[in-house]
C-alpha cells in the first residue's frame, strides 16, 4: 500500500468545473463556448485562489495575534515562474482541474501554457527567494516576501542572424494577471530628496517628493501545511497632486512629468547579475520597496495603534536582507524609530540590530554594492547622516577593541576619502545580527577572504546556510514520471515535504528492476523534451544521444568558454580523423544563458556558441555524433522541462567563484550526473552523493590562488596554450574565422583575453576538463552503471531541499518556527 499525503481535493471535479464556469460568466463575461484557453486560465486561477483564501486569512490572523515571530524576506528579486500548477498542487485540485478543462473542451497543457511567466529576477538569487517563500509556507512559518513588482521583468532573449543576443522588453503585464491583488487601501508614502533641518533640537527631514507605494499581494500556498503566506510586491504610483502653478500656465505635460517619473521607479528590473550598476534609479528602487515594507510591517503588527511600543519590534518580525540590495533598510528603520517614533539612538540601534540579518551571495568583490555618498545624500539626506553616525559609532567600537588602524581603515562603512562612498555589505555586516554565506565553502571564504576583517572582530556573527531548492516545483511538478517512481519505490509520497526520505532509495540502486525503470523515466523525459524543443524552438533533438546541459547566466567565471572550447576540440578531432567517428559517444550539448546587455565578453561568448552550433550542426561529418544548441531565453519554464531530461550537467566555474549554485542541486535531484569543480555547493553535493558518483576535475581554490600568486593572469595562460595541442587547435579555430565565415576579427577580444589574462583560468583547467570527459564517455557506455549512479544522486540529494535550508535559518539565524 502506498501512503498518499498530498493535499486532498476540497471539491469534486464537477464542482470545480462549475466554479470555473462561474468565473467565466460573472468575472470575465464570456460563455464557455466563447472561452479561449487564456479565458479558462484566468478563470481557473481565480477559482483556485478562492480555495486558498480562508487559509490565507487564518495565517495572517494567527501571525498577528500569536507570539510566533514572523520572517520578512526582503529581496529585490523573486523569480517565481508560472503559478497555476503549483497553486493547484497545493490546493489539492490538480485532477479536478484536469477534468474540468477537458469538460470545457481543452487540454490541461493548453491552459498551463496560457500563463505568461513572470521574470522578476535575474537568476539564482531571485529563484532562491522564490524557493524560500515556498518552503516558509510549507513549513508553516509566518512570513512575508517583500519585493518589487517590476513592470518589465528580465528581458526576452533572441538571437540575430549572426548569433548575437538581442534583448526585447518583457512586458509581462500586457495581459490579465490573475494572481496579484493590488491593494490600494494598504498603500505607503515613500519620500525622496530635499534636506534635513534642525527643529527644536531635532533633525527633521523635509523631503522634496513622494511616491505612492501600492502593494500587490500574491498568495504563497504551503504544501500540506494549511498555511498561505503573502508575497507583497510594491508598485510605484504617483500621487494625484498636480503642480497647479505649472498647470495654470497650461503646461499640462510639464505638470504631469513628476507623476510619470514616480511611476518609473518600478518600471524595470536591472538585468545585471552579480555586477550591480550604481544607477540612481536602482537606489530609488531599493529604498522604495524597503521603506514601504518596513512601514507595512509596523502597520501589520501594531494594527490601529497611533503610538505603538516598538521596543518589541524584533519579537514580531525578523528581516532577512537578500544580498546588499535591501541594506538601505537599516538606516531607514533607525530613522523611523528615532524621527517618527521618538526613540533615542541607543534604543533604536538595539532594535535595528536585532531585526536585521544579511545573506551574502557572492565572492566577487565587484558584486558588493558601494554607493557614492553624494548620491545617497541627494536622494536620502537623512539616511546619509544616520549612516555616517553608524560609521562613527563603528569606528569608535573598533578602536575600543584595539583593532589596528589600517584594519579600521579597510572596514569603514563610510569611506572618508576624496570621493566618499558607502559600502553596503559592511553596513549590513556591522548592523545586523548575523551574516551568512550560501554554501559551506562560500561561508568559509567569506570568513577567510571577502569579509575577513569582520569575522576577525565579530566571529560569532558568521554562519552558513547552504542553499536549497523546492522539491514541489523542481521535482514533483517538473518531473512527474520520476516522482511517481520515487513514490512507488518508497511506498509513500511524504518525500515531497520531507526530502530526506529520498535516502530510502539507496538500496534500490542495487535493484536492477528499479534502476531500469529509472532509466526508462529519463528516456521518456528526453523524448518529451525533444517534443518541447521542436514546438518551442523549432529544433530537432535526437533523444537517443546523451543530453549534456549547461544552463545558467552567462558569466566569465562560470566558464561557458571552457565547455565551448572542449566542444570545438572534439569537433576538430572528428574532422581530422584523429578519433574514429564510430568511437565518438553521440552527444547533444545544450546551452541556455542570458548575458547582461552591457557585458561585452559574455555577449561575444553567446555569439561564439551560436556559431559553433551553426557550423557543427550543419557538418555532415559529425552528424549523429555531435550537436550543439544555444536555446534562446533560458527561464524557469525551460529549466523545468530541460533539467529532468538531462543526463550530464555542467558546473564548471573556477574554484572559489560560484557562491553556491542552485541549478546543480536541481540536476542532481533529477538524476543527472554532474561534471564539476570543487566550487560552491558542488563540494557538498559530491560529499553527499559520493565521490564515485560525481565527475570532479580542475584546480582547487588553493591551486587557483597559487597560480595567481605566480602571475597567471599576466600572461601565464599562454604556456598552457602552447603546451596542449588540443587547446591550441581549439583556440586557433576561434581565431582563424572557422566560426565567423573567415572573419578573424569577430572573436579577437575573446582570443586575446584567453591568451593574455584569462582571469578565470579556462586555459589552465582545459586539460583536466578534457580528461574527465573521456571518463564520462566510458561511464555512459555502461547504461546500467550510469543509471545506478543517477539513482544514487537522487537518493543522496534530499539535503538540498529548501525546506532544510529554511530549518537551518530558523535554528541558526531567525530563532523562530512554525505557527501552532
Ligand atoms: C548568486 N549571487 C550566486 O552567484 C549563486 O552562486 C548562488 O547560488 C545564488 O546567488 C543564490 O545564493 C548573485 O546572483 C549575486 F547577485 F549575489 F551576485
Amino acid at each position: 500500500m502506498t501512503e498518499i499525503t498530498a493535499p486532498k481535493a476540497p471539491v469534486t471535479s464537477d464542482e470545480f468545473t462549475g466554479e470555473i464556469r462561474e468565473q467565466l460568466k460573472y468575472t470575465q463575461g464570456v460563455t464557455p463556448e466563447q472561452a479561449t484557453a487564456a479565458d479558462v486560465y484566468v478563470a481557473a486561477a481565480a477559482a483556485v485562489r478562492r480555495h486558498l483564501v480562508d487559509a490565507w486569512m487564518k495565517t495572517q490572523k494567527d501571525m498577528v495575534s500569536g507570539d510566533t515571530k514572523a520572517v520578512g524576506y526582503l529581496s529585490a528579486e523573486f523569480l517565481m515562474g508560472k503559478q497555476l500548477s503549483n497553486a493547484l498542487l497545493n490546493a489539492g485540485l490538480t485532477e479536478q482541474f484536469e477534468a474540468a478543462v477537458k469538460a470545457l473542451g481543452f487540454e490541461p497543457q493548453q491552459i498551463v501554457d496560457a500563463e505568461y511567466e513572470p521574470g522578476l529576477g535575474n537568476g539564482g538569487l531571485g529563484r532562491l527567494a522564490a524557493c524560500y517563500i515556498d518552503s516558509l509556507a510549507s513549513i508553516g512559518v509566518p512570513a512575508f516576501g517583500y519585493g518589487i513588482q517590476y513592470r518589465y521583468g528580465i528581458f526576452k532573449q533572441k538571437f540575430d542572424d549572426k548569433g548575437r543576443q538581442i534583448e526585447t522588453p518583457d512586458y509581462w503585464l500586457a495581459n490579465e494577471e490573475p494572481w496579484g491583488h493590488i491593494d490600494y487601501n494598504r498603500d505607503q508614502r515613500v519620500s525622496f530628496g530635499g534636506k534635513v533641518v534642525e527643529e527644536n533640537g531635532r533633525r527633521v527631514w523635509k523631503p522634496a517628493w513622494s511616491v505612492r507605494a501600492v502593494p500587490v499581494d500574491y498568495m504563497v500556498p504551503g504544501y500540506t501545511s494549511q498555511r498561505v503566506n503573502t508575497l507583497r510586491l510594491w508598485t510605484a504610483k504617483s500621487y494625484d497632486e498636480f503642480d497647479l502653478l505649472t498647470f495654470n500656465e497650461s503646461e499640462y505635460l510639464d505638470a504631469v512629468k513628476p507623476q510619470v517619473a514616480a511611476e518609473n521607479i518600478t518600471k524595470i528590473l536591472y538585468p545585471e547579475d552579480s555586477t550591480p550598476q550604481g544607477k540612481a534609479l536602482r537606489l530609488e528602487q531599493q529604498y522604495f520597496f524597503v521603506a514601504a515594507s518596513i512601514h507595512d510591517a509596523i502597520r501589520v503588527f501594531y494594527p490601529g495603534e497611533a503610538n505603538p511600543d516598538l521596543t518589541n519590534f524584533a519579537d514580531k518580525i525578523v528581516f532577512q536582507l537578500n544580498d546588499t540590495h535591501p541594506v538601505i533598510g537599516i538606516p531607514e528603520l533607525m530613522r523611523v524609530l528615532m524621527d517618527e517614533h521618538g526613540y533615542d539612538w541607543d534604543t533604536a540601534w538595539g532594535i535595528t540590530q536585532k531585526t536585521f540579518n544579511y545573506t551574502c551571495h557572492t565572492l566577487l568583490p565587484e558584486a558588493l554594492e558601494v554607493w557614492p555618498a553624494d548620491l545617497i545624500g541627494e536622494l536620502l539626506p537623512r539616511h546619509l547622516e544616520i549612516i555616517r553616525k553608524i560609521n562613527d559609532q563603528f569606528v569608535a567600537e573598533l578602536e575600543s577593541k584595539n583593532v589596528a588602524a589600517d584594519q579600521i581603515e579597510r572596514m569603514r562603512i563610510y569611506t572618508d576619502d576624496e570621493r566618499p562612498s558607502v559600502r553596503m555589505a559592511f553596513l549590513a555586516s556591522y548592523a545586523g545580527s548575523y551574516v551568512n554565506g550560501v554554501a559551506e565553502l562560500h561561508s568559509e571564504l567569506l570568513k577567510d577572504v571577502t569579509l575577513k576583517d569582520f569575522s576577525d572582530v565579530y566571529p560569532q556573527k558568521f554562519a552558513n546556510v547552504t542553499n536549497g531548492v523546492t522539491p514541489r516545483r523542481f521535482v514533483r511538478l517538473s518531473n512527474p514520471r520520476m516522482s511517481a517512481l520515487i513514490t512507488e519505490g518508497l511506498g509513500t509520497d511524504r518525500w515531497i515535504s520531507d526530502l530526506s526520505l529520498l535516502k530510502g532509495l539507496v538500496p534500490l540502486a542495487d535493484d536492477a528492476e528499479f534502476v531500469r525503470k529509472f532509466a526508462d523515466v529519463k528516456q521518456a523525459n528526453k523524448d518529451a523534451f525533444a517534443v518541447f524543443a521542436k514546438s518551442h524552438y523549432g529544433i530537432d533533438l535526437d533523444s537517443s544521444t546523451m543530453f549534456n546541459t549547461m544552463v545558467k547566466r552567462l558569466h566569465e567565471y562560470k566558464r561557458q568558454s571552457l565547455k565551448i572550447l572542449a566542444l570545438i576540440s572534439t569537433y576538430a578531432d572528428i574532422k581530422s580523423g584523429k578519433v574514429n567517428v564510430d568511437d565518438v559517444l553521440p552527444r547533444t550539448v545544450m546551452f541556455g544563458a542570458k548575458s547582461a546587455p552591457g557585458y561585452a565578453m559574455a555577449k561575444l561568448t553567446i555569439r561564439l556558441i551560436n556559431n559553433v552550433s551553426r557550423v557543427v550542426n550543419n557538418d555532415p561529418d559529425v552528424k549523429g555524433k555531435l550537436a550543439v544548441h544555444m536555446l534562446p531565453n533560458y527561464n524557469i519554464e525551460m529549466a523545468e522541462n530541460l533539467i529532468p531530461a538531462t543526463d550530464l550537467d555542467e558546473q564548471i566555474s573556477q574554484a572559489g567563484k560560484e557562491a553556491s549554485g542552485t541549478g546543480n542541486m536541481k540536476f542532481a535531484l533529477n538524476g543527472a550526473l554532474t561534471v564539476g569543480t570543487l566550487d560552491g555547493a558542488n563540494v557538498e553535493i559530491r560529499q553527499l552523493v559520493g565521490a564515485e558518483n560525481f565527475f570532479l576535475f580542475g584546480m582547487t581554490v588553493d591551486e587557483v590562488d597559487k597560480l595567481y600568486a605566480e602571475g597567471y593572469d599576466h600572461g601565464g595562460s599562454r604556456k598552457y596554450y602552447e603546451a596542449d595541442p588540443r587547446l591550441k587547435q581549439a583556440v586557433d579555430m576561434v581565431a582563424d574565422g572557422t566560426f565567423s565565415d573567415g572573419d578573424k576579427d569577430v572573436y579577437k577580444d575573446l582570443v586575446n583575453d584567453w591568451l593574455t589574462h584569462d582571469y578565470f583560468m579556462t586555459m589552465a583547467d582545459f586539460g583536466a576538463y578534457m580528461d574527465i570527459q573521456a571518463e564520462i564517455e566510458n561511464t555512459y557506455r555502461e547504461p546500467a552503471k550510469w543509471a545506478r549512479m543517477a539513482v544514487l544522486n537522487v537518493a543522496n540529494s534530499g539535503y538540498f531541499s529548501s525546506d532544510r535550508s529554511i530549518e537551518d535559518y530558523l535554528e541558526r539565524i531567525w530563532h523562530t518556527g512554525a505557527l501552532a
